[in-house]
């Protein structure tokens, strides 16, 4: 039995336009490189294959600055994908540029209609639930149009908060198996998520929060030695990649990839 949480044959990803330099950060850090970028990310879709899986690798959209965080426009599920609805007004166009390629992959793709909003990096997917995170791009009407499509597929979903500061729910945690997740200990301290497993990040590398289990691996950001560590220790196949640019743009490892 393969589990559809994190055992995946195929992933999207969108190769970074130069754009990414006017890309959305919450605090200016420094603007973001290019060629540094497009490496990271090279490293990045060649972990996703080396596990056997097809990427599609989607070019560059200049006028989309933030185009190469595309698990923003979707949420794939085994049923059927749903086109979401960007809560930042600059982000809103991604959406039309990513359904041709979710219409060859699914037969079903639903949308978000509005007028709520929801981006794909507030959503957690476990075996048992999805949980959503309201956020500063997610709002309860979004949740609550989520929640009737996905419960035609069959799923319960859970509103819950992301943390005040904190750009999406996803920024503080991901998925490492069945029953574990990988958080900050402020997200966990909201007790979201009671009756499941939960490993802590090491004390100052919140950042390393945001990783991905992708069938064997984990990926997670490069410069976390601790929590990689952690992570080593609990038996999980750890792969670390560059994210110091996609850091500039509050961007981490789950947004980086569509994966189903
Ligand atoms: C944004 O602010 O929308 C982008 N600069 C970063 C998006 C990161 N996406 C994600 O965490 N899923």
């Amino acid at each position: 039995m393969t589990n559809p949480t994190y055992e995946f044959t195929r992933a999207i990803t969108r190769r970074p336009a130069s754009s990414i330099t006017d890309g959305l950060r919450a605090e200016d850090i420094g603007t973001p490189d290019l060629d540094k970028m497009l490496a990271a990310h090279a490293d990045y879709v060649t972990a996703l294959k080396s596990t056997g899986a097809e990427v599609i690798e989607l070019p560059p959209l200049e006028a989309f600055p933030d185009a190469v965080f595309v698990e923003d426009t979707a949420l794939c599920l085994p049923k059927g994908a749903v086109l979401m609805r960007p809560g930042a007004p600059s982000r809103l166009g991604e959406v039309a540029e990513m359904a041709p390629t979710l219409l060859q992959c699914y037969d079903e793709v639903r949308e978000i209609k509005g007028p709520g909003f929801i981006e794909g990096g507030d959503i957690l997917v476990t075996e048992r639930e999805i949980l959503v995170g309201r956020s500063a791009r997610t709002d309860a009407a979004g949740v609550a149009e989520l929640a009737e499509i996905v419960s035609d597929w069959g799923h319960s979903l859970r509103e819950v908060f992301t943390p005040e500061g904190v750009l999406h729910f996803k920024t503080d945690c991901s998925l490492m198996d069945g029953e574990t997740i990988l958080s900050t200990k402020r997200l966990d301290a909201s007790g979201c998520f009671e009756g499941y497993r939960v490993l802590h990040v090491a004390e100052g590398e919140e950042a390393a929060a945001n990783a991905i289990r992708y069938n064997n691996l984990v990926l997670m950001a490069a410069d976390f030695p601790r929590t990689a560590e952690m992570l080593d220790r609990e038996g999980f196949e750890v792969v670390q990649i560059s994210n110091t640019e996609c850091a500039k743009l509050d961007g981490g490892m789950s947004c980086l990839s569509l994966r189903f």
